[in-house]
Formats: structure tokens, sequence, C-alpha cells
């Protein structure tokens, strides 16, 4: 059983985390999608997330996988020496945030992310209870050996609508310690301190009457709480959650969760990709909807007196 082996030595932002049993764990999983929806919610607002083993049909994660693969092998980014669906990079090729891969051009992950009768949106409609609107814009991660992603929550980044928003992360192949993957910090969700400072934060939002807003520039305000996951850790309670991730599992968590990606120390690519769900009838965050999505462009960026 997984919860008997032994805790992995875990790595974010070249930072060695924090050892011992309330430092780490496991992250849990004690539903499955098609439970009740009563379930699920509990389940959620208990944990903050929801860790669905077998969501997804795993010949069409790896179809999704394969598309991507098959496009990065024809931008000659990868090993020819390798096969294609090792993901390994050809030396001196760096790769981290890959959205473009997702978007249109790439039926079989557009499928398995937004079919309407898919697994996916079937589930978010049973949980959340109604018509679901899924953003445009899919987020999608090809992280190349190095450093993952800076721990944060989510509404930061898309808090203009509804609060009731829930992020999918979906490994785009089968995830071990050594490649790294999600890891989630315990409770962060019930921080109600959190909610009302950081939480409240919007990373486009700017200062219209202070010229040198940084916010105000294309780079922006990155929205990462801090580099070193232990500092966090120490300073919000709780112990980093991780587990190894196989094609076809699902991670739901909700916008106040406090997250981050762990370090890739494998050779290969770490794919992943994810993407947003909430009710229909609930507002949404205009820079994430539409053919070309505005984003953290110019575009979505907004003015306030402050
Ligand atoms: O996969 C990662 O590196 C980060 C994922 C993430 O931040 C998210 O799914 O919201
Ligand atoms: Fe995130």
């Amino acid at each position: 059983m997984i919860t008997a082996c032994a805790l992995p030595t875990m790595y974010s932002r070249g930072f060695q985390l924090d050892e011992g049993e309330d430092a780490i764990g496991w992250m849990e999983s004690r539903c499955f999608a098609h439970d009740s929806p009563r379930r699920l919610r509990e389940s959620m607002a208990e944990d903050g997330y929801l860790f669905l083993h077998e969501c997804l049909e795993r010949e069409e994660v790896l179809a999704a996988r394969r598309h991507i693969l098959t496009q990065l092998s024809v931008e000659d980014q990868l090993d020819p020496a390798a096969p294609l669906m090792m993901g390994k990079t050809k030396t001196g090729s760096s790769l981290f945030f890959q959205p473009e891969l997702a978007q249109k051009n790439n039926p079989p992950l557009q499928h398995l992310l937004y079919a309407r009768q898919g697994n996916l949106m079937s589930f978010f409609s049973s949980f959340l209870g109604g018509e679901i609107l899924h953003f445009d814009f899919t987020w999608l991660r090809c992280i190349s050996p190095g450093l993952g992603t800076p721990s944060h929550c989510d509404i930061v980044y898309m808090g203009r609508g509804t609060r009731r928003l829930y992020t999918a992360w979906i490994p785009l192949g089968d995830i071990d310690f050594q490649m790294g993957g999600l890891m989630v910090l315990e409770n962060s969700h019930k921080n109600a301190r959190l909610q009302a400072t950081y939480g409240q934060r919007d990373v486009d939002s700017y200062c219209s009457n202070r010229l040198d807003d940084p916010a105000r520039t294309a780079a922006g305000l990155n929205g990462w709480l801090s580099e070193d996951p232990n500092q966090i850790r120490r300073a919000l309670g709780g112990r980093w959650l991780t587990a190894e991730y196989k094609a076809g599992d699902v991670v739901i968590f909700c916008m106040d969760l406090v997250h981050g990606g762990m370090d890739n120390r494998s050779d290969r690519l770490r794919i992943s990709s994810d993407s947003r769900y909430q009710l229909a009838s609930d507002p949404a965050d205009e820079r994430w909807i539409g053919e070309n999505p505005p984003g953290h462009s110019a575009a979505g960026k907004r003015g306030r007196i402050c």
C-alpha cells in the first residue's frame, strides 16, 4: 500500500523540503469520480483537493501525450535517439510552459479536457450540479529537467469571476518522484488570513495613479507566494503532500489551495496540463475565455485608483 512506502525526498525550486512525518506526506485518494456529488463536495471542502485515480482513459491521455511530443519532435526539440514517448529533450533544449501546444491544433487533448460527454466534463457537471463552462485557455507544461513551478494559489491569476472555480491538474504520462509533479499544502485552503490578504490579489490589476507600479508591465506580478517551500510551510502549517501519478489520474483542487511543482530530477520532460471548470451560470474571468483569450497580456490588465 502506498501509505506504507517511505516518504520520498522532495525538492522544489532547488530547496530540499523539510523531512519528517509532520512536514511531508501523501496526497490521499479518498473518492472516485463516480462517487455521489455530496461525498465529492464534502471531500473537497475537507481537503481542498480530490485525487481521482483512473478518472480518464489511459489511452486517451497517451494519445494527447503523443500529439504533443510529435509536435516537439517536428520543432526539433527532442533527442532523436530516444523513443518519442519517452519525452527526452535534445541537449541544449529547455522547455517549461507551452500553452500553444494545447490550443485548437491538439484535438486529442481538447477532447480529453473539454468533450461535452467526456469523463472530465461529466464529472464536473455532476460535482457542481449544472451545466459546465470551461476556460478556453489551457495551461500546458512540458517541464525540462530542472526547477518546478513556485508555490501559489490559482485565485490570484483567475479570480475575476466566481471563486467556485476548480483546477484539473492532469499528468500526461506517468510521473514518478524523480520527475516531480504537483504538491499541495495540507489545509492551506482553510487559512482565512491567507485568503483575506494574498488571496485578494489580482496579478493583472495595477494602480492607475502610480506610474511606477510594476504590475503595469507585461511581465507584471508573478503571483508566487515564495520561492522557498519550507518557509511557506513553516508560516502556514500543514504538510506538503504529493504522490506518484499515472496517466489517467486527475487532481482537482480549489482556488485557495496552496500548491506548486516539484523539481524535475529525471532526464525527461514532465508533461501535464491544467484546465479550469465552473458552473456556466456563474460569472467567468474574461481573461481566459474566447477564441484568443487575452490572459496576462496588456489587454488583460485592469487599472484602479489605489
Ligand atoms: O504543474 C505544475 O508545475 C504547476 C501546476 C499548477 O500550478 C496548477 O495546476 O495550477
Ligand atoms: Fe497553479
